[in-house]
Protein backbone atom coordinates (compact mmCIF):
# COMPACT_ATOMS: atom_id res chain seq x y z
CA UNK A 1 0.00 0.00 0.00
CA UNK A 2 1.43 3.71 -0.83
CA UNK A 3 0.85 5.48 2.08
CA UNK A 4 0.09 9.72 1.64
CA UNK A 5 -1.79 12.43 2.66
CA UNK A 6 -3.07 14.81 0.43
CA UNK A 7 -4.62 16.88 3.58
CA UNK A 8 -2.32 19.83 3.23
CA UNK A 9 -0.79 19.68 -0.17
CA UNK A 10 1.81 22.02 -1.40
CA UNK A 11 2.97 23.72 -5.15
CA UNK A 12 5.57 25.44 -4.90
CA UNK A 13 6.20 28.57 -7.50
CA UNK A 14 9.64 29.84 -8.11
CA UNK A 15 8.04 33.25 -8.31
CA UNK A 16 5.77 33.67 -5.25
CA UNK A 17 8.23 31.72 -3.12
CA UNK A 18 11.50 33.87 -4.44
CA UNK A 19 11.71 35.71 -1.44
CA UNK A 20 13.21 32.81 0.61
CA UNK A 21 12.80 30.60 -1.69
CA UNK A 22 11.50 26.82 -2.61
CA UNK A 23 13.39 25.09 -0.63
CA UNK A 24 12.91 27.37 2.75
CA UNK A 25 9.37 27.56 2.13
CA UNK A 26 8.66 23.62 1.88
CA UNK A 27 10.88 23.06 5.46
CA UNK A 28 8.72 26.16 6.75
CA UNK A 29 5.09 24.87 5.68
CA UNK A 30 6.16 20.96 6.29
CA UNK A 31 7.34 22.33 9.87
CA UNK A 32 3.30 23.86 9.92
CA UNK A 33 2.02 20.87 8.99
CA UNK A 34 2.21 20.14 5.27
CA UNK A 35 2.21 16.40 4.51
CA UNK A 36 2.86 16.97 0.61
CA UNK A 37 5.27 19.30 -1.33
CA UNK A 38 5.51 19.67 -5.35
CA UNK A 39 8.17 21.04 -7.00
CA UNK A 40 6.64 22.71 -9.90
CA UNK A 41 8.76 24.69 -11.94
CA UNK A 42 7.69 25.52 -15.23
CA UNK A 43 10.91 27.45 -16.46
CA UNK A 44 13.47 25.25 -15.13
CA UNK A 45 15.15 22.51 -17.86
CA UNK A 46 15.70 19.40 -16.18
CA UNK A 47 19.20 19.79 -14.48
CA UNK A 48 17.46 22.86 -12.32
CA UNK A 49 14.58 21.15 -11.00
CA UNK A 50 17.21 18.02 -10.21
CA UNK A 51 19.03 20.57 -8.49
CA UNK A 52 15.82 21.70 -6.62
CA UNK A 53 14.49 18.70 -6.05
CA UNK A 54 17.66 17.17 -4.05
CA UNK A 55 17.91 20.07 -2.18
CA UNK A 56 13.95 19.84 -1.24
CA UNK A 57 14.18 15.73 -0.96
CA UNK A 58 17.16 16.78 1.86
CA UNK A 59 15.08 19.40 3.72
CA UNK A 60 11.91 17.16 4.08
CA UNK A 61 14.21 14.27 5.00
CA UNK A 62 12.74 12.73 8.10
CA UNK A 63 9.78 14.70 8.20
CA UNK A 64 7.10 12.21 6.66
CA UNK A 65 6.22 14.32 3.97
CA UNK A 66 5.54 13.56 0.31
CA UNK A 67 7.78 15.39 -1.96
CA UNK A 68 6.13 15.05 -5.51
CA UNK A 69 7.79 16.27 -9.08
CA UNK A 70 5.56 17.87 -11.67
CA UNK A 71 5.50 16.83 -14.81
CA UNK A 72 9.38 16.11 -15.52
CA UNK A 73 9.98 12.02 -15.12
CA UNK A 74 13.79 12.29 -15.59
CA UNK A 75 14.21 14.63 -12.69
CA UNK A 76 11.30 13.17 -10.13
CA UNK A 77 13.26 9.78 -10.70
CA UNK A 78 16.81 10.85 -10.56
CA UNK A 79 15.62 13.55 -7.58
CA UNK A 80 14.49 9.85 -6.03
CA UNK A 81 11.33 11.72 -4.89
CA UNK A 82 7.68 9.83 -4.16
CA UNK A 83 5.92 10.91 -7.02
CA UNK A 84 5.14 12.34 -10.18
CA UNK A 85 2.28 14.40 -11.00
CA UNK A 86 0.97 15.03 -14.46
CA UNK A 87 -1.32 17.15 -16.29
CA UNK A 88 -3.74 16.61 -19.29
CA UNK A 89 -1.34 18.16 -21.72
CA UNK A 90 1.83 16.07 -20.34
CA UNK A 91 2.82 12.87 -21.21
CA UNK A 92 -0.57 9.94 -20.39
CA UNK A 93 -0.55 8.21 -17.21
CA UNK A 94 0.09 4.77 -18.94
CA UNK A 95 3.42 6.20 -20.38
CA UNK A 96 4.19 7.92 -17.12
CA UNK A 97 3.37 4.80 -14.79
CA UNK A 98 5.76 2.79 -16.79
CA UNK A 99 8.23 5.14 -16.74
CA UNK A 100 8.11 5.33 -12.99
CA UNK A 101 7.48 1.89 -12.29
CA UNK A 102 5.01 0.70 -9.60
CA UNK A 103 6.14 1.95 -6.49
CA UNK A 104 5.87 6.25 -7.29
CA UNK A 105 2.93 7.82 -6.52
CA UNK A 106 1.31 8.87 -9.69
CA UNK A 107 -1.27 12.18 -9.50
CA UNK A 108 -2.65 13.40 -12.56
CA UNK A 109 -5.02 16.45 -12.87
CA UNK A 110 -8.65 16.20 -13.80
CA UNK A 111 -10.95 19.73 -14.58
CA UNK A 112 -13.61 17.96 -15.99
CA UNK A 113 -16.36 15.09 -15.11
CA UNK A 114 -15.42 13.20 -18.56
CA UNK A 115 -11.85 13.32 -17.14
CA UNK A 116 -12.29 12.60 -13.45
CA UNK A 117 -14.21 9.36 -14.68
CA UNK A 118 -12.12 8.37 -17.09
CA UNK A 119 -9.25 7.85 -14.42
CA UNK A 120 -7.56 4.67 -13.89
CA UNK A 121 -6.82 3.24 -10.69
CA UNK A 122 -4.34 0.86 -12.11
CA UNK A 123 -2.22 3.43 -13.03
CA UNK A 124 -2.97 6.86 -11.25
CA UNK A 125 -2.81 7.36 -7.08
CA UNK A 126 -4.45 10.81 -6.33
CA UNK A 127 -6.27 13.04 -8.79
CA UNK A 128 -5.91 17.14 -8.48
CA UNK A 129 -9.03 18.56 -9.20
CA UNK A 130 -9.95 22.26 -10.15
CA UNK A 131 -9.59 25.15 -10.18
CA UNK A 132 -12.43 25.25 -7.55
CA UNK A 133 -11.82 29.36 -7.94
CA UNK A 134 -10.08 30.93 -10.42
CA UNK A 135 -6.24 32.35 -9.52
CA UNK A 136 -4.24 34.66 -10.85
CA UNK A 137 -1.47 31.90 -9.82
CA UNK A 138 -2.23 30.04 -12.39
CA UNK A 139 -2.63 32.11 -15.91
CA UNK A 140 -3.76 29.06 -18.21
CA UNK A 141 -6.04 27.92 -15.89
CA UNK A 142 -9.34 25.94 -17.00
CA UNK A 143 -12.72 26.94 -16.18
CA UNK A 144 -13.70 27.16 -12.37
CA UNK A 145 -15.66 24.61 -11.00
CA UNK A 146 -16.82 25.73 -7.66
CA UNK A 147 -17.36 23.51 -4.57
CA UNK A 148 -20.57 21.76 -7.00
CA UNK A 149 -18.16 20.73 -9.51
CA UNK A 150 -15.63 19.94 -7.14
CA UNK A 151 -17.98 17.58 -5.22
CA UNK A 152 -18.82 15.94 -8.82
CA UNK A 153 -15.50 15.50 -10.02
CA UNK A 154 -14.54 13.91 -6.58
CA UNK A 155 -17.60 11.49 -6.87
CA UNK A 156 -16.60 10.34 -10.39
CA UNK A 157 -12.93 9.79 -9.55
CA UNK A 158 -12.07 6.57 -8.60
CA UNK A 159 -8.76 7.83 -6.96
CA UNK A 160 -8.74 10.08 -3.94
CA UNK A 161 -8.89 13.60 -4.97
CA UNK A 162 -7.32 16.74 -3.80
CA UNK A 163 -9.06 20.20 -4.79
CA UNK A 164 -7.00 22.87 -6.22
CA UNK A 165 -7.40 26.58 -7.02
CA UNK A 166 -7.64 30.00 -5.12
CA UNK A 167 -8.03 27.65 -1.97
CA UNK A 168 -7.58 29.32 1.43
CA UNK A 169 -7.70 28.55 5.26
CA UNK A 170 -11.44 29.42 4.85
CA UNK A 171 -12.01 26.67 2.45
CA UNK A 172 -10.83 23.78 4.11
CA UNK A 173 -14.56 22.46 5.74
CA UNK A 174 -16.36 23.19 2.20
CA UNK A 175 -13.21 21.23 0.23
CA UNK A 176 -13.46 18.47 2.91
CA UNK A 177 -17.43 18.24 2.71
CA UNK A 178 -17.08 18.09 -0.86
CA UNK A 179 -15.60 14.60 -0.53
CA UNK A 180 -12.09 15.69 -1.04
CA UNK A 181 -9.01 14.57 1.31
CA UNK A 182 -7.40 17.69 0.88
CA UNK A 183 -6.28 21.00 -0.67
CA UNK A 184 -3.39 21.95 -2.57
CA UNK A 185 -2.10 25.53 -2.13
CA UNK A 186 0.41 27.84 -3.66
CA UNK A 187 -0.74 31.68 -2.63
CA UNK A 188 -1.87 30.54 0.82
CA UNK A 189 1.61 29.69 1.65
CA UNK A 190 4.24 30.77 -0.96
CA UNK A 191 5.32 34.28 -0.46
CA UNK A 192 3.40 35.22 2.45
CA UNK A 193 4.70 36.89 5.19
CA UNK A 194 5.13 33.93 7.68
CA UNK A 195 4.88 30.36 5.43
CA UNK A 196 4.95 28.24 9.17
CA UNK A 197 1.98 30.04 10.37
CA UNK A 198 0.06 30.10 7.15
CA UNK A 199 0.17 26.44 7.39
CA UNK A 200 -0.66 26.07 10.66
CA UNK A 201 -3.51 27.98 10.29
CA UNK A 202 -4.44 25.72 7.55
CA UNK A 203 -3.62 22.66 9.44
CA UNK A 204 -5.57 23.84 12.28
CA UNK A 205 -8.89 24.22 10.09
CA UNK A 206 -8.24 20.37 8.80
CA UNK A 207 -8.21 19.28 12.33
CA UNK A 208 -11.47 20.55 13.03
CA UNK A 209 -12.95 18.67 10.11
CA UNK A 210 -15.17 15.60 11.48
CA UNK A 211 -13.05 12.28 10.45
N1 LIG B 1 -3.51 24.16 -11.06
C1 LIG B 1 -4.77 24.55 -11.06
S1 LIG B 1 -4.99 26.00 -10.21
C2 LIG B 1 -3.33 26.06 -9.81
C3 LIG B 1 -2.68 24.96 -10.36
C4 LIG B 1 -1.26 24.69 -10.27
C5 LIG B 1 -2.70 27.14 -9.02
C6 LIG B 1 -3.27 27.25 -7.65
O1 LIG B 1 -2.64 28.30 -6.98
P1 LIG B 1 -3.32 29.09 -5.78
O2 LIG B 1 -2.39 30.23 -5.50
O3 LIG B 1 -3.38 28.13 -4.62
O4 LIG B 1 -4.66 29.55 -6.25
MG1 LIG C 1 1.87 19.76 -16.52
Amino acid sequence: MKAFDLSLYLVLDPNLCAQIGMVETARLAVTGGATMVQLRDKRAGTSEMIQTGRALKQALGGTGARLIVNDDVEAAIAIGADGLHIGQEDMDARTARELIGPEMILGLSVETEALAAAVDPDLVDYTGVGPVFATPTKADHKQPIGFDGLARLVQLSPVPSVAIGGLKAEHVAEVFAAGAKGLAVVSAICGTPDPEAATRRIAAEIRKVPA
